[in-house]
């Protein structure tokens, strides 16, 4: 029988499974047969659109059971998945859909007339699915047959395409494999010792590495359940609490529940894991929430372009302020940025990783790959980090111009390339400032055309329908001069010192 490995590890097993595999919000139950029906069908109505295998399905829609029964069809049929985040504007949307190359687009019903002009310009089936579940996807679906005709794929062909933002100002598609989310979803169940009877704690978007895959893989590898929440709220949290072992959130998940007096030893008392990943969680978060709960946060590291790299662990010290240990399979060290040579243990350097996990590169990018490659397999993060003598990694900063806000990746330079075209705008730099919510709030640090006098607000409704509002900048600051080194480079540092109470 040909063989599909992905679809034969996370989906044939429970085909007939009657339990439960989604609790939604109003306590409607799915199992994991009619999950894999829902799937089938939806690969059908896929197929009937033309999509074959290695085709990209662009999918940019509320999280609903059926939003991930597309992800699970696309595997069935050997598509390619692309999740696109839901806050992403047309304009965004346009650059993803013309660099993918996707057959196929589905959207929000509320978002239809104005995609609409967007998928005939680059020639793709647009269709709709919407919260509810309703949409033309699902009316096209309704008919088809519960079961799909699955194809084969080898272990190296590609199950998606996620686009992160790189340093350029223009978003690059990480090429994820079969067998890169495989081996990550099986390091992740073994070393967290997820099984069925898990019942997950799910409030991440969809769209992403973390509520996707790390998430919803592993839960379908162990067999277990999910509390599938349409976001993050933390009554939703508590009182869903009861019913779950396990939470996976980023670090805003933690500090908004212990901005919560409900919060209590008593609460949590059955649960047997809280993990967060995404962004640093401050060691002092970790210790509060120790204090109030009883339970010790698991930190893990990952990319998008690596999956998951580094995790404390689950018998052993969970170590406040440090990431852990590599998962296994996974190699990872501490090199220096420029050489790649060896960091002699304790000192900071650039992490770099290698192992199944790692991404097969970006799409049409080869030149860009292996920039990020060195010469023996590793890839370069681009986060800076230590090892100690017990070999537990330490984030402590990033060689990468990157902000991270709520979990959400922003890359500065999108960013300054949009307010640079502004009228009247000089030069600007963006930077990252500690924000109490969301680690890290956006400012935008502009200087005027000579004569002009910059207007922040009016500067920022310039850029939004552009930018997705995460990316935005929450503080704007018009300043006479940006500081610069004796090489004319601006030195963010200044402005991050300078600008870090503004969200205080
Ligand atoms: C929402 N807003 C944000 C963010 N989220 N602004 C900055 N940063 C954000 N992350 C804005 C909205 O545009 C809106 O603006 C206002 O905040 C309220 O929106 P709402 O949707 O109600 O926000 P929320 O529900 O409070 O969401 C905050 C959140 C969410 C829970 C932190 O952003 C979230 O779920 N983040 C998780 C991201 C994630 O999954 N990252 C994993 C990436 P306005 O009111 O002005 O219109 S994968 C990854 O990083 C790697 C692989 C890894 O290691 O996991
Ligand atoms: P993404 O490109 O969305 O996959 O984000 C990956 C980046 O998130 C990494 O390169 C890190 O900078 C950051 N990240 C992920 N997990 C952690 C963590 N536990 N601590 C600090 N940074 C993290």
């Amino acid at each position: 029988m040909p063989t599909n490995p992905l679809h034969d590890a996370l989906f044939r097993p429970h085909a007939n499974s009657v339990r439960t595999f989604l609790i939604l919000k109003d306590g409607r139950e799915i199992s994991h047969r009619e999950f894999h029906a829902m799937a089938a069908r939806i690969g059908h109505a896929l197929s009937a659109a033309g999509v074959g295998p290695g085709d990209r399905v662009a999918l940019q829609a509320k999280k609903s059971p059926e939003a991930l029964a597309v992800y699970a069809a696309c595997v069935g049929i050997g598509a390619v998945f692309l999740p696109l985040n839901t806050a992403y504007t047309p304009s965004e949307l346009d650059y993803f859909v013309g660099d993918s190359a996707a057959k196929v687009l589905i959207c929000d019903g509320g978002s239809e007339t104005q995609l609409r002009p967007l998928a005939e310009r680059h020639g793709v089936t647009l269709f709709t699915l919407n919260g509810d579940g309703s949409g033309t996807l699902v009316d096209e679906a309704r008919a088809m047959p519960d079961a799909m005709d699955i194809a084969p794929r080898a272990a190296s062909d590609l199950a998606a395409l996620l686009y992160t933002s790189g340093t350029t100002g223009r978003s690059k598609g990480a090429m994820l494999t079969q067998d890169n989310l495989l081996s990550n979803a099986k390091a992740l169940a073994g070393s967290w010792r997820f099984t069925d009877a898990d019942v997950l704690l799910h409030a991440l978007p969809i769209f992403h590495t973390h509520g996707l895959f790390v998430a919803t893989n592993v839960m379908l590898l162990a067999g277990g359940s999910m509390i599938f929440l349409p976001g993050l709220d933390v009554d939703d949290l508590i009182a869903n609490m009861p019913r779950a072992t396990t939470m996976m959130g980023v670090p805003t998940f933690y500090t908004r529940l212990l901005g919560d007096i409900r919060l209590t030893a008593d609460l949590v008392r059955h649960m047997r894991l809280f993990v967060s990943g995404s962004a640093p969680l401050l060691a002092e978060t970790h210790a509060e929430f120790e204090r109030r709960t009883g339970k010790r946060i698991l930190e893990r590291y990952g990319m998008t372009e690596t999956n998951m790299n580094i995790s404390n662990p689950y018998e052993g010290e969970r170590r406040a302020g440090t990431v852990g240990l590599p998962l296994p399979g996974v190699e990872a060290r501490v090199a220096d940025p420029e050489t790649g040579g060896t960091v002699p243990q304790g000192g900071i350097g650039v992490i770099e990783v290698r192992g199944r996990n790692v991404f097969a590169g970006y799409w049409n990018l080869p030149e860009k790959t292996r920039e990020e490659f060195r010469a023996d397999g590793f890839f370069i993060t681009g986060d800076l980090g230590t090892v100690d003598a017990d070999g537990y990694f330490t984030i402590v900063g990033r060689a990468k111009d990157l902000i991270i806000s709520g979990g959400y990746n922003i890359y500065p330079k999108e960013i300054e390339m949009l307010l640079d075209e502004l009228p009247g705008v000089e030069e600007s730099a963006v930077v990252g400032v500690a924000h109490p919510d969301l680690g890290e709030g956006v400012v935008a640090v502009l200087t005027a055309k000579k004569g002009v006098s910059l207007d922040g607000e009016a500067l920022l409704a310039g850029i939004r329908d552009r930018l997705a509002r995460f990316k935005q900048p929450r503080h704007v600051a018009i300043v006479d001069e940006l500081p610069r080194n004796t090489m004319g480079k601006v030195q963010k540092n200044q402005l991050r010192e300078r600008f870090k109470g503004v969200f205080a």
